[in-house]
C-alpha cells in the first residue's frame, strides 16, 4: 500500500514562505482558516495566471498544456469547461471540493491566498512524476538531483521530476525526466545513436517492473493555487555499479539538461531533506522506508 504524505502540520507550508517569482502577494491564511470548512466571509483572494500560461495558451489552445482562464468565461463556458475537468481529474485519494459561487474545482487541501493557475497550466489537478534514483557511494546512500531554475524553483535541489504530458504514461515520464534533466545526450551522437542509447536506458531502468512506486498524491509545491495543484507519482531504483556503468557508457556522465541548472549526486542527510524543493524530502524519506523495509526481509 502508498504511504500518504500528511507530514506537514497544515497545508500549504510551501506556498506560504516560498512564493514563486512572480506571484503576488498571497491573502492572508491563518492556520484556523485553511480548511474550505471553516467559513472565511472576508476572504477575497487574487486571480493570477503566469505570463508563461497565458502564452502558451494563446499560441497553443487544446493542443498546449494550458487551461483558458475560468475566471473570463461566461457562466455557460465555465460549467461546460469545468466537466472537462472533473472527467479528467482523478482524486488521488482527496475529495473533491468546490467553488460553489464558480463552480470550480478547490484545492483538496484548503486555502492558498491565489486563485487561478499561477504558473501551472491546469485548473485542477497538474500531474507529475519524480524519477528518485540512488546509488551507494563510498558506504553512503546518494540521490540523484537537479538544480531547479529559479522561475519555478527559486534554484532549489529537488527530484529530476516533471509534468505528465497528454498521452503520456507515468513510466514514460520518469524515463523522459531522467533524461531530459540529467543525462543530456552526447551531442556527438547521431539521431540513430541517441535512440538506441534512450531504449537501452528504458530497459535497464525500467521503472514499470524494477521500480517502486512509493507515494502518488498531492504535492506541497509553492505553485500551488486554490484552482490549481499538484499531483505526482514518484518512483525508486536503486542502481547497482553495473547499471551506472552501462549508463555511463551509453551517455556519458549525469550532466544538467535544459530546464536544470546542475545535476549532482546528493549524500542523503538532514541538512539535505531540510532545503529540498516542494514535498521531495518527505518522498525521499519514504523511498528510504521503503529501502529499509526491503533489506530486512
Ligand atoms: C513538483 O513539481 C513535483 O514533485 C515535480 O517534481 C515537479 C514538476 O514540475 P516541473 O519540474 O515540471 O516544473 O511539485
Amino acid at each position: 500500500m502508498l504511504s500518504s504524505l500528511e507530514t506537514s502540520p497544515h497545508a500549504h507550508v510551501k506556498p506560504r514562505i516560498e512564493n514563486p517569482s512572480g506571484y503576488p502577494d498571497r491573502f492572508p491564511v491563518p492556520a484556523g482558516r485553511v480548511s474550505w470548512q471553516v467559513e472565511y466571509p472576508e476572504y477575497h483572494p487574487p486571480v493570477f495566471v503566469a505570463d508563461a500560461v497565458r502564452t502558451e495558451r494563446r499560441e497553443k489552445g487544446d493542443s498546449g498544456w494550458a487551461d483558458p482562464n475560468p475566471y473570463q468565461m461566461s457562466t455557460e463556458e465555465r460549467r461546460s469547461f469545468v466537466r472537462s475537468v472533473l472527467a479528467r481529474m482523478k482524486g488521488y485519494g482527496e475529495s473533491f471540493v468546490y467553488d460553489q459561487e464558480t463552480g470550480l474545482p478547490l484545492n483538496p487541501r484548503g486555502r492558498s491566498g491565489i486563485r487561478g493557475q499561477g504558473l501551472l497550466g491546469r485548473i485542477g489537478e497538474n500531474t507529475a512524476a519524480d524519477p528518485m534514483l540512488f546509488r551507494v557511494h563510498a558506504g553512503r546512500l546518494e540521490v540523484l538531483l537537479i538544480k531547479r531554475k529559479s522561475l519555478s524553483g527559486n534554484g532549489q535541489w529537488a527530484l529530476p521530476g516533471g509534468m505528465v504530458e497528454p498521452g503520456d504514461t507515468v513510466s514514460q515520464t520518469l524515463l523522459k525526466e531522467c533524461i531530459e534533466e540529467t543525462l543530456a545526450a552526447k551531442k556527438t551522437l547521431s539521431l540513430q545513436e541517441k535512440q538506441d542509447a534512450i531504449e537501452k536506458l528504458r530497459q535497464m531502468l525500467d521503472f514499470d517492473t524494477k521500480g517502486t512506486e512509493v507515494y502518488r498524491g498531492y504535492v506541497d509545491d509553492p505553485r500551488n493555487t486554490d484552482n490549481a495543484w499538484i499531483v505526482t507519482n514518484a518512483c525508486m531504483r536503486l542502481l547497482d555499479s553495473n547499471e551506472l556503468e552501462a549508463i555511463r557508457t551509453n551517455f556519458g556522465e549525469f550532466r544538467a539538461g535544459d530546464d536544470a541548472a546542475q545535476v549532482a549526486w546528493k549524500t542523503v542527510d538532514q541538512s539535505l531533506l531540510d532545503t529540498l524543493y516542494a514535498s521531495h524530502a518527505e518522498l525521499i524519506t519514504l523511498a528510504i522506508e521503503s529501502l529499509e523495509g526491503s533489506s530486512d526481509k
